[in-house]
């Protein structure tokens, strides 16, 4: 968190891809058939549409607006930490209010108070889950539902995050029980840790523009890019 005065690429200099690339990608395939909706009951099509499209860049996936209309449960236009809970967990799958507060800290518009998300955002959130999911499943090769330490640093390379092997310690160990077993990370175990890499890293290359592996903050910018990560319980 000091300035430099070289310019060279450390090997551990944020190269995270971004977000923006996605909308213009494929689709990827969105893992709807994880979320409990059996309760929620969507809302009429043609209304939702009506109601919300404008609110949508132009072009964002149908799909993306169908799983709005789902997961916004009192149809007030927002997501909200409850709702998007509700619609990430189901028999096979967990989510702490811990992650989901941090998934929409992290996406949540800089003007918006409130811990919660509009549509934009939120096809932000669910194009980033789709992509993080693939690369779960990818890197669970025996589809057991949790990778290991290592899949966990592969995975994150993958994504473009070089962390250190020091800083990977760290961050596994708030998942060592103490039973001397080898730690392993459920699917949302995973989100929190990269939620935590992919959020302090894009506060990082806010301060290092030019992508130098290098930043110059002062203190209390230091304080207010790492505390919410700290707090965000
Ligand atoms: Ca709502």
């Amino acid at each position: 968190m000091t300035s430099s005065s070289t310019a060279t690429k450390s090997p551990y200099t944020p190269s995270a891809p971004p977000l923006t690339h996605l909308e213009n990608d494929p689709p990827l395939a969105y893992p709807t058939t994880q979320y409990n909706y059996t309760s929620a009951q969507p809302p009429p099509r043609g209304q939702y549409y009506h109601q919300h499209e404008p609110m949508f860049h132009p072009g964002t996936d149908p799909e993306i607006i169908r799983s709005f209309g789902m997961v916004d449960r009192d149809q007030n236009g927002f997501i909200d930490d409850n709702e998007l809970q509700q619609a990430l967990t189901s028999s096979s799958q967990k989510f702490s209010l811990r992650t989901i507060r941090l998934l929409i800290f992290l996406f949540k518009n800089l003007n918006q108070p409130s811990l919660k998300i509009g549509p934009q955002e939120f096809t932000a959130l669910w194009s980033c889950l789709a992509q993080w999911r693939a690369i779960f499943e990818q890197f669970d090769k025996d589809r057991s539902g949790k990778i290991n330490t290592i899949e966990l640093r592969d995975a994150l390379h993958s994504l473009g995050y070089a962390i250190p092997q020091s800083v990977l310690q760290v961050l596994i160990s708030r998942y060592d029980n103490g039973n001397g077993h080898r730690i392993e990370l459920n699917y949302d175990e995973f989100i929190e840790c990269g939620m935590v890499v992919k959020g302090l890293t894009d506060k990082f290359k806010e301060k290092d523009p030019h992508y130098t592996g290098s930043a110059m903050l002062h203190y209390d910018q230091f304080l207010s890019l790492i505390i919410p990560f700290i707090v965000c319980d």
